[in-house]
C-alpha cells in the first residue's frame, strides 16, 4: 500500500465530442436513449458553446490539476493525490476509484464539484465512489456540502461585485440580484432534501457580505421529464419581474455551478439573454469560480478535514 491519500474529484462530465453527445445524454436518462428530437435538441445547444471544445472538459481537468497544485502547497505534510470521477463520462466515478486502488492508495476523500447536497446530486456521486471503494477496499469517506464555506463566500461576494460595476447606467441598488441553481423534481421536498436551504443560505451569506438587499433565488436548467420541478423558474421570474415589478436591470449569480459549462453558457448566456433582450431588460451574469484560488483553497481545506477527522 501507499501512504498517499487519494482524492476522488467528482464532477458531472462532458462528451469530448459531438459525436459522443447520444452515449452521454443516454447515460444521464440512466440508460434509456433519448428521441431524436431530444438528441437534436441537445447537440444544437452543444453547437453554439463548443468552439472546438468542451469548455467543462477542459475545466474540470484546469481545476483538478489547480486543486492538487493547492493541496501540495497548503499541506505539504500530507501526500495527497488527486484522481478525477465523472458522473456521465468518462473517466466515471468507478474509473477513478479503480485507479487509486491500481496505485496502492488504500484511504480518499471523496468531494463533488458541486458546493450544495442533494440526495439527487452528492449523494448520487457519493453512493457510486463508495460502492466502488468497497470492491477494491479502499476507505473514503466524504464531503458532503461546503456551501458557507467562508473563502467560497467571499469568492462568490468578489464575483458579485464585480458584476454590479458593469451597470454602468444606473446605481448597483437598482439592479435585481437573481441567484440561480440547477432545478430538481420537486419530490426531493418530501424527502426533507437539504438542497433548497443550503441554496438560500449561499444566497444570503453572498448578499449580505455584498451589501445587496434586493435579491431572490431562483431555479434553472429543470429537466423535460413530465414530473414537476422545482420554481421558480429563472426565464418565468425574469419576465414576471420586467412585466410586474417593472424591474429593467437584473444580475443572475449561478451559485449552483462551479464551472463555465452548457448550463450557464447556454441557459443563461444565450437562452436568458435572448429573453432579456425581447424584453429590453439589462441582463448580466457573475464569473465562473473555474480555478479561482479562494475555490481551490475552499476545497483544499475540506478535504483536509476530511482527514482529520478520520484520524
Ligand atoms: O456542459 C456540459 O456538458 C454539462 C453541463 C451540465 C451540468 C449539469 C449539472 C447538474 N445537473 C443536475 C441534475 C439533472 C437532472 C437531469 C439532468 C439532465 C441534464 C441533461 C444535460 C445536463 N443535465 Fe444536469 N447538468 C448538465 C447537463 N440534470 C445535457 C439532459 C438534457 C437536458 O435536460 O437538458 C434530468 C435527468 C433525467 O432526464 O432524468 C435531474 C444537477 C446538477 C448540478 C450539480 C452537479 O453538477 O452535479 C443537480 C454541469
Amino acid at each position: 500500500g501507499s501512504d498517499a491519500i487519494g482524492v476522488l474529484v467528482m464532477s458531472y462530465g462532458t462528451p469530448e465530442s459531438l459525436d459522443q453527445v447520444e452515449a452521454y445524454y443516454t447515460h444521464i436518462r440512466r440508460g434509456k436513449p433519448p428521441t431524436a428530437e431530444q438528441l437534436d435538441d441537445l447537440v444544437r445547444r452543444y453547437e453554439k458553446i463548443v468552439g472546438g471544445f468542451f469548455p467543462l472538459r477542459r475545466n474540470t481537468d484546469r481545476q483538478v490539476e489547480a486543486l492538487q497544485a493547492t493541496l501540495d502547497r497548503e499541506y505539504p505534510d500530507l501526500k495527497f493525490v488527486c484522481y478525477q470521477g465523472l458522473k456521465h463520462a468518462a473517466p466515471f466515478i468507478e474509473d477513478g476509484v479503480r485507479a487509486m486502488a491500481a496505485d496502492g492508495i488504500t484511504r480518499a476523500v471523496g468531494v463533488v464539484l458541486a458546493p450544495h447536497y442533494s440526495s439527487m446530486s452528492v449523494g448520487g456521486y457519493v453512493k457510486r465512489a463508495q460502492a466502488a471503494a468497497e470492491e477494491v477496499g479502499v476507505a473514503m469517506s466524504f464531503v458532503e456540502s461546503y456551501h458557507l464555506h467562508p473563502k467560497l463566500i467571499e469568492a462568490l461576494a468578489d464575483r458579485v461585485r464585480r458584476a454590479l460595476k458593469k451597470f454602468t447606467e444606473v446605481d448597483a441598488e437598482e439592479v435585481k440580484v437573481l441567484f440561480t441553481a440547477h432545478s430538481l423534481p420537486e419530490r426531493i421536498l418530501q424527502m426533507n432534501d437539504p438542497y433548497p436551504e443550503q441554496l438560500l443560505e449561499t444566497s444570503r451569506a453572498v448578499a449580505e457580505r455584498t451589501g445587496v438587499t434586493d435579491w431572490q433565488f431562483a431555479w434553472q436548467s429543470a429537466g423535460q421529464t413530465g414530473e414537476k420541478w422545482l420554481g421558480p423558474d429563472v426565464l418565468e421570474e425574469l419576465e414576471r419581474l420586467h412585466s410586474e415589478e417593472g424591474v429593467d436591470y437584473a444580475l443572475v449569480c449561478p451559485i449552483g455551478f462551479v464551472s463555465d459549462h452548457l448550463e450557464v453558457l447556454y441557459d443563461l448566456d444565450i437562452e436568458a439573454q435572448a429573453l432579456a433582450g425581447k424584453l429590453g431588460l439589462h441582463l448580466e451574469r457573475t464569473e465562473m469560480l473555474n480555478t479561482e484560488p479562494l475555490y481551490m483553497e475552499t476545497l483544499a481545506d475540506v478535504v483536509r478535514g476530511k482527514v482529520v477527522e478520520a484520524g
